[in-house]
């Protein structure tokens, strides 16, 4: 993504700021100028639902759930088929639209970055860096209306944040769609700060979500979900709130800016810092359903990459500074100091050689990599010869770009 293609070692002085304050612009003006409108749609239909999926040329993707017949929930058994939708949400951001009543009382997520509504998910462990995501809608059957013909379940909207360049999927049990980059002729606004980390943890019922940035700023949310994760509220004798018996804190080393703020929650709870602690306390901890609690540390400029514990959610230290390393990558400078030039050619050379007597710094080294495009999923295929004599090209003038292809 930053990935900064040179053509010239004099491109370099363009400064980055000028390059970001200059797209917005570009992107609005030809939004402008072209219409918005569907171009592919798929349908598919189960005993109880009817999904349609539709993708438009910027990139946006909009599911409507009808219900295919009546449905009551006291006689049929309408369990999802499947309760998953995946998608990646370094590309995507989710907004929840019209939802039946169980969905619309079950306060979603809100992003207070981006001011988009999502619902708790899961997310396998799989690889590390995979910010493919599972939105789950787990609807025990007591908690759903009756349905007529025709109403409306729910509606999505995938909002591209993201650049695609090869075909991806969102899809599950409601249908999907493919998104193909061909038919994106409206280019997205791709200037946000992605998501390229995000994982969440169930403490009692409260689902917790961190999402790391490229920028290295982590989004916490403590969302209480105990009516569609946990057994049914006993409105009566809890008087609509949950008691709340998990410890929730998290532990944040020095280095960050926190904010933070109980943004719908009915009990009065306060947050204590006690060195790099922050706990969570309340005299008698309960909150209804749907209250949530959210923190955003801000990383300074110098910071060690120490492990944060969050609500139950750990981030390694040593992989929030790949995560900084990887948003920095200014390709074939491997000395680090801004230029792409000969110096780099022969830095890379004496670090075959000799790394320990000509050693590069662990951004030189992913800046070193000449001939692939290293990122967070992809290591590269290594510094090898070829990224010195891809340099030398590059200088020659017989190159236009980095990394060679
Ligand atoms: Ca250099
Ligand atoms: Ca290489």
């Amino acid at each position: 993504m930053k990935n900064r293609i040179v053509s010239t070692i004099s491109a370099i002085a363009i400064s980055c700021t000028a390059v970001t304050a200059l797209s917005p612009i570009a992107v609005k003006a030809e939004m402008q100028n072209a219409a918005i409108e569907v171009v592919n749609t798929t349908k598919s239909h189960t005993d109880l639902y009817d999904a349609e999926w539709s993708l438009y040329n910027n990139g946006t993707v909009k599911a409507v759930i009808k219900a295919t017949g009546d449905i009551d929930p006291m006689k049929d058994d309408y369990y999802l088929p499947d309760n998953t939708l995946t998608y990646d949400k370094g590309l995507y951001a989710l907004k929840v639209g019209k939802a039946a009543d169980c969905l619309l009382t079950y306060t979603p997520f809100t992003d207070n970055i981006k001011g988009s509504i999502m619902f708790p998910i899961h997310q396998d462990d799989a690889d590390e860096f995979d910010t493919t995501t599972k939105l789950q809608l787990d609807i025990p059957n007591a908690f759903f209306p009756i349905l007529k013909k025709g109403d409306t379940v729910l509606e999505l909207e995938f909002d591209l944040i993201g650049e695609i360049t090869e075909p991806i999927d969102i899809y599950g049990g409601l249908g999907g769609i493919t998104v193909n980059p061909e038919n994106i002729t409206i280019k997205a606004d791709t200037n946000a700060d992605n998501i390229v980390y995000t994982k969440t943890a169930d403490i009692s019922g409260i689902i917790c979500e961190v999402d790391v940035h490229e920028s290295g700023i982590i989004d916490v949310i403590a969302y209480n979900a105990s009516n569609c994760f946990n057994k049914y509220p006993d409105q009566e004798t809890h008087n609509g709130m949950y008691d709340i018996d998990a410890t929730l804190g998290f532990t944040v080393p020095d280095g960050y800016t926190v904010e933070y703020d109980f943004a719908k929650t009915a009990d009065s709870m306060e947050l204590e810092k006690e060195d790099a602690d922050y706990i969570i306390k309340s005299d008698s901890p309960s909150a209804e359903i749907g209250a949530y609690f959210w923190a955003k540390l801000t990383p300074e400029e110098e910071r060690e990459y120490k492990d944060i514990s969050l609500l139950g959610v750990d981030i390694s230290g040593e992989m929030l500074e790949h995560i900084n390393l990887c948003s920095n990558i200014v390709v074939g400078d491997a000395t680090c100091d801004g230029e792409v030039g000969l110096a780099d050619s022969l830095a890379i050379l004496q670090y075959i050689a000799n790394s320990s007597k000509y050693p590069l710094t662990k951004q030189g080294q992913l800046n070193a990599d000449c001939t692939s495009v290293v990122s967070l999923k992809s290591a590269g295929d290594g510094i090898t010869g070829s990224d010195s004599l891809a340099i030398q090209l590059l200088d020659a003038g017989e190159i236009s770009e980095l990394p060679i292809k």
